[in-house]
């Protein structure tokens, strides 16, 4: 925690320091997350940092998006981390850990980890165009990201929707972004490895950047392991390797943020003369999906669908609320979503409120207020549900989101998240953290 603003600050100050905070972590071509935690570039990380260069260095905007598919294996799966090689050894699990170097298929001039991240880029690149200082000359970029996007959806519809329906699964929690949701414990629950025999040695490096209670504890590290190991052993070949596969999830914001992209990519498709109707499919279909397998009638919310067991998981996190962000849900279910994020579970109680919002519902058995992913309040999961409920005509409820995000950064300062307890507020993780920056640009120019 880390209160080191005491004076009130005006946008004008909170602008000046964002754009510092992205300074400062500009590796060249991209920018990284944080100084010291994050030495490499993180797939969605990218999307929201180049929505921070874009009013003000639109080639550096470009250039994050550029850097990242440099990244894009053959098969079209975008990593998770393009590693830097000026960077070597900073991050556990480095580029050496992944053994992806020489895979077929595996671009030849860039390292990368094995795993994807939510299809962002879409709707990144849509916010992109509307500020292109440039149109005409933007085009080539745009053209090229258009046919990458694009081989990445369909990567996420084929090989990570073998049954067509409309739902990509991911196959860590680290694909989620989300890493340490209450969630991944309970599909774990059912998934039983030794941590002496099933995980190979390994050293955190987090630990030695961030205190271990803001951090994921050591069973969930052996269970990322664990499941990086099986990856692989196997070279990540696809899709025989996913018979036997134990975490195989149907994420509800995974998906929805892929549904948001389709669309965007629609627009961006008629724009550039293309024929845009496998995507008008692939969104009609997924937002279908999400409501006829993720929702939970009881706790009117979207769940998870663990695959290997054939359930929902029936655990309450901010990432349920994110259909909004694709219109997947009718006007009753969007009333009960938006009549969640209004009462206890994620605004907390007049003793004890809270800041919107909650990555995990206050009253769940894993909310923990300071540990990543457990409860913290992220910038970016409200960025996201600021302009999913404008979407959904809730203009005083988004602008709490927003509002209560900037005014966490006001207090704190750029972090990475943030306790969401009203009484106990302050920033937790690492500090000087790109997105949090970039997305209080993105706020502030509008
Ligand atoms: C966090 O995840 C990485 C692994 O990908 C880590 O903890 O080492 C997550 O918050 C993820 O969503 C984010 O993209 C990444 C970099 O900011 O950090």
């Amino acid at each position: 925690m880390n209160d080191r603003f005491s004076e009130p600050k005006t946008e004008t100050d909170l602008l000046k320091e964002a754009r510092r905070v992205l300074q400062h972590n500009l590796l060249g071509a991209f920018t990284k997350p944080a100084p010291s935690l994050y030495p490499h570039q993180w797939n969605w990380d990218a999307g929201f940092i180049a929505l921070g260069w874009a009013p003000t260095n639109f080639k550096q905007a470009c250039s994050e998006m550029t850097a990242l598919f440099r990244g894009q294996w053959s098969n079209g799966m975008v990593p998770q981390i393009v590693f830097s090689v000026k960077n070597s050894g900073k991050y556990f699990p480095g580029y050496r850990f992944w053994e992806t170097q020489g895979l077929p298929g595996k671009p030849r001039n860039a390292r990368t980890s094995g795993l994807t991240m939510p299809a962002v880029h879409g709707f990144v690149l849509q916010r992109l165009l509307e500020q292109a200082p440039d149109v005409r000359e933007a085009r080539p970029f745009f053209r090229r990201m258009y046919d990458r996007v694009l081989l990445l959806h369909d990567y996420l519809y084929t090989l990570r929707d073998p049954h067509g329906e409309g739902l990509a699964f991911i196959c860590h929690p680290w694909e989620s972004g989300m890493d340490n949701l209450p969630t991944w414990e309970t599909v774990f629950e059912t998934i039983h490895f030794d941590p002496e025999k099933d995980v190979p040695a390994y050293e955190r490096m987090d630990l030695q950047h961030v205190d271990a209670p803001f951090r994921p504890r050591k069973e969930s590290y052996d269970r990322y392991i664990y499941l990086v190991n099986i990856l692989r052993k196997s070279h990540y070949k696809k899709p025989e390797l996913w018979n036997d596969y134990p975490f195989k999830v149907q994420e509800p914001m995974f998906n929805a943020i892929l549904s948001h992209s389709n669309e965007a990519m629609m627009e961006l498709g008629k724009w550039l003369g293309k024929d845009t109707g496998q995507l008008r499919e692939w969104h009609e279909q997924t937002n279908k999906a999400i409501n006829d397998k993720l929702w939970d009638e009881q706790r009117g919310v979207y769940v998870s669908f663990d695959l290997v067991q054939q359930r929902q998981v029936p655990v309450v996190t901010a990432a349920g609320l994110m259909p909004l962000l694709s219109g997947a849900p009718d006007q009753v279910r969007a009333e009960r979503l938006t009549a969640l994020l209004q009462n206890p579970k994620f605004s907390g109680t007049a003793e004890n409120p809270a800041w919107l919002c909650a990555s995990t519902a206050l009253d769940d058995p894993g909310f923990d207020p300071s540990r990543y992913w457990r409860g913290p309040v992220w910038i970016n999961m409200n960025w996201m549900m600021y302009h999913a409920l404008l979407r959904y005509n809730q203009p005083a409820l988004a602008a709490r989101l927003r509002d209560d995000s900037l005014e966490l950064v006001r207090r704190h300062g750029f972090w990475e998240y943030y306790n969401p307890w009203k009484k106990q507020s302050g920033g937790c993780g690492t500090d000087q953290f790109s997105w949090t920056a970039a997305l209080v640009i993105d706020w502030l120019r509008q």
